[in-house]
């Protein structure tokens, strides 16, 4: 009998009677698939495939985008503005007049009571690029408050701030064809066959090719650990010692490229000093890795020439977040791995577009990577925006994480949250259900109705959502690819940015801001301020995008005029000696002192709570809790827990057990297996309520982003099952 298939054909996927297939990027992770979505004679969308001359994904898509057409009409979707006086009132359906107004009223209002600060604009990674270009013209050109960041301090705040420290300025310098030319690749905190699926399938395409080594450092045995040379399974928190041990060895070995580090680095010194601290005997102590692998691994990166590293949320999500990145760049930089193919710390981004959000939302500063603080900065944007300077604050404020606290403490009293659920994904939800609740106006602009933090608006406007859009998104190796309305928005919804552009109207009373009305436009305004900027996209325009399937930034209007085609892949920051963006054009090395500022296990507590995420579900799950064929692998929440730590607790596979952690409780589903070690648990924060109950509020200090991986927990076996199933299943909205 045969098995499998007996002809090379490719897997030919259902087309569901598509008679039109329209392009867009895919919606969900950053690694910024190019996707086209199949539409049946009556216009309905009915299948997805990836594009098969796209560089990126070369045809592929994961399980989200395979059924990612199955989004626009899935339930829960706002049809229609609605308003209630109290977020306790019931909803009332409105018009969009009425909509705008109240939204207009509601921030002025709160702005003549309690100041200009005291109305928080709160943005996500996850809206197009000239949408967010948009909202940051309308909030810091007319509504004028300086309380205004997105969830990218989530998530991307440790590496912008990391590479801010090194470089100069945020930039990834790498990209995917980074791993067709290595020798080496350490994969920090990064779970790339489950989050980013489409890039590990670069990664394995070139490492079967090439064969080096992959060295995954993770506390929990992940599927990329699996596939590891080299697996290090640490102590959470310490990636900071194992950076400095395996720099120690590197210096101590001469292993270092001095040339390198005499023509673009600063601080080596310093550097030494502290690491001359941490000989592997010391750190293994700490970070729970043999001494003599740390060796082999130090001597490994420093001889492989090049050698890369690639880090997630295992990095940036630490009161060590920005320390652990600034490591990862020492390390980069003290081998001469910056910039060149094969070398390169490489931050692999989380949402769609975090990094159009860096780039263009003003909200870590001003449009491309300009700064509030700088008065040239400040005074070309106000010229151009035809606002007056003075209106701009000279100093950026509160991060989102800084936000919710002053909101705790009251001198928050309105918001404008605008796609991101702060009730799901902040650490400690009680105290922001706390701070939520205080707040006199609340407008939430969401695509989907029945999100936990629309409980506390009271305005809600319906949004389109990813290809109902038209518009532009920038991947993780600064990629920027197009989205083409697909389908219009269901009901009443609107795409974001014909809401902004109304919003702004409101605002605009005396005319003096243009806010061009489509994407393309906004695409040729963003490019006249982005000539001779770190990010210069002068040389693109919709349609090229469309036709390359994504150009990566710097192509520029000089280069078209060369009649240099846009790059295919492959181009990379920082290629020759000094151009790293400090004014000596030198990059710094910083030592980096490591002390335990976060909650660790203690007989109380005796588990470490490890959170994170699942390939089939995105985020909160509003989108994939709604999609049967993403939902049905997970739809309840559960741990990972060791089979030795379940039998000394008489906890069985399957039993719903009790976590309880300083702040709060929760119940789950246990699932048994030595992914994890004895003293930690995996939950997936996915679920309603549940993960970030239990979590605490620890920041890093620099970037502000929590530490959502590193808390305690016990855990309590419970008796009666059956209550336990049903307290469990109201931890899923769906
Ligand atoms: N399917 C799917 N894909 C996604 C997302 C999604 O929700 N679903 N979200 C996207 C977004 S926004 C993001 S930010 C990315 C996140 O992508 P990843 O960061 O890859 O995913 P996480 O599961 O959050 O965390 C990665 C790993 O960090 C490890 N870790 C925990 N503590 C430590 C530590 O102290 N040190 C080290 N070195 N590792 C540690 C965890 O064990 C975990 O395996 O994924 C993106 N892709
Ligand atoms: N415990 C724990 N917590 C975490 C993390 C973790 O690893 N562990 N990771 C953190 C990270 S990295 C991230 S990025 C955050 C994510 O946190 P959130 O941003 O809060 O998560 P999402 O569920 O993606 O929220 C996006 C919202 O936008 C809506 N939306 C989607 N598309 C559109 C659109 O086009 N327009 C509008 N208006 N709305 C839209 C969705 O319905 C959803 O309600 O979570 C963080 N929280
Ligand atoms: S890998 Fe990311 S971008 Fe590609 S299809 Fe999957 S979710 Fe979409
Ligand atoms: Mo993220």
């Amino acid at each position: 009998m045969l098995f499998g298939r007996t002809k090379k054909n490719p897997i030919k996927l259902p087309e569901h009677g598509a008679v039109e297939w329209k392009y867009a990027t895919c919606g969900y992770c950053s690694t910024g698939c190019s996707i086209e979505v199949g539409l049946n004679a009556e216009g309905k969308a009915v299948a997805s495939r990836g594009v098969a001359d796209a560089d990126v994904n070369r045809g592929k898509l994961c399980v989200k985008g395979l059924v990612e057409h199955r989004l626009f009409d899935t339930a829960g979707r706002g049809m229609y503005p609605m308003k209630r006086k109290h977020w306790s009132d019931p909803w009332e359906r409105t018009t969009w007049d009425e909509a705008f107004t109240l939204l207009h009223d509601g921030i002025r209002g709160i702005q003549a009571k309690y100041g200009r600060d005291s109305v928080a604009v709160i943005s996500t990674g996850q809206m197009l690029t000239e949408e967010f270009y948009t909202l940051g013209k309308l909030t810091r050109g007319l509504i004028g408050t300086n309380t205004y960041d997105g969830n990218t301090t989530l998530c991307m705040a440790s590496a912008v701030s990391g590479y801010k420290r090194s470089f100069g300025s945020d930039g990834p310098p790498g990209c995917y064809d980074d791993f067709s030319h290595t020798n080496c690749l350490i994969a920090w905190g990064s779970n790339l066959p489950e989050q980013h699926p489409i890039i590990y399938y670069r990664m394995k395409d070139a490492q079967e090719k090439r064969h080096f080594p992959l060295i995954v450092v993770d506390p929990r045995l992940t599927m990329l650990g699996q596939n590891a040379d080299i697996y290090l399974p640490l102590t959470p928190g310490t990636d900071v010692v194992l950076q400095n041990a395996m720099m120690h060895v590197i210096f101590k070995e001469g292993l270092e490229d001095k040339r390198y580090i005499e023509a673009n680095t600063n601080g080596l010194e310093e550097l030494k000093a502290e690491v001359a601290k941490w000989d592997p005997t010391t750190a293994s102590k700490v970070c729970g890795i043999n001494e003599e692998t740390i060796r082999v691994v130090a001597r490994l990166f420093a001889k492989a020439n090049p050698a890369m590293c690639i880090w997630t949320m295992g990095i940036n999500q630490s009161t060590h977040g920005s320390d652990g990145v600034v490591g990862i760049n020492n390390l980069c930089l003290i081998t001469g791995n910056v910039g060149r193919p094969g070398g390169a710390p490489l931050s692999i981004t989380g949402q769609c577009n975090a990094m159009g959000t860096r780039e263009w939302s003003s909200a870590s500063g001003l449009p491309n990577y300009r700064l509030l603080e700088y008065e040239k900065d400040r005074l070309e944007i106000a010229n151009f925006w035809n606002i007056d300077p003075e209106f701009l604050p000279k100093k950026v404020g509160p991060k989102q994480t800084d936000i919710y606290q002053v909101m705790e403490a009251g001198a928050i009293k309105g918001m404008w949250l605008v796609a991101t659920n702060p009730m799901t994904s902040l650490p400690n939800t009680s105290r922001v259900r706390k701070a939520m609740e205080q707040l006199e106006f609340c407008c939430v602009q969401d695509c989907y109705t029945d999100t936990e933090s629309a409980q506390y608006a009271t305005l809600y406007l319906p949004a389109g959502t990813w290809a109902e859009k038209n518009g532009v998104m920038t991947n993780t190796e600064r990629r920027i690819n197009l989205v083409n309305p697909v389908v219009p928005c269901p009901g009443e919804a609107k795409p974001d940015l014909w809401i902004f552009n109304r919003a702004a109207e409101r605002f605009n009373t005396e005319g003096r801001v243009k806010f061009p009305e489509k994407a393309a436009d906004i695409f040729l305004e963003m490019r006249e301020i982005s000539r001779g900027r770190l990010s210069d996209i002068s040389g693109m325009d919709h349609a090229l995008l469309e036709k390359s399937r994504g150009i990566q930034w710097p192509y520029t209007a000089e280069q078209v005029a060369r009649g240099e085609p846009p790059p295919k892949g492959g181009k990379r920051l920082y290629t020759v000696d000094g151009t790293f963006r400090y004014p000596d054009g030198k990059a710094k090395l910083i030592a980096l002192p490591f002390v335990v500022n976060y909650e660790v296990p203690d007989d109380e507590y005796p588990f470490w709570l490890n959170t994170g995420r699942l390939i089939e579900h995105w985020h909160g799950r509003t989108k994939t809790g709604k999609i049967g064929n993403n939902n049905k692998f997970s739809p309840i929440p559960f741990i990972e827990m060791n089979p030795d730590a379940a039998g000394e607790l008489g906890v069985r596979e399957g039993e719903y057990v009790r976590l309880v952690s300083r702040r709060s409780d929760a119940v789950v589903m246990a699932k048994l297996t030595s992914r994890v070690r004895k003293n930690m648990v995996f939950l997936p924060f996915h679920f309603h309520d549940c993960a970030n109950r239990l979590t605490i509020a620890n920041l890093d200090p620099h970037s502000r982003q929590p530490a959502y991986k590193q808390s305690a927990v016990r855990i309590e076996t419970i008796a009666n099952q059956y209550e336990a199933a049903i307290l469990s299943k109201e931890m899923r909205t769906f």
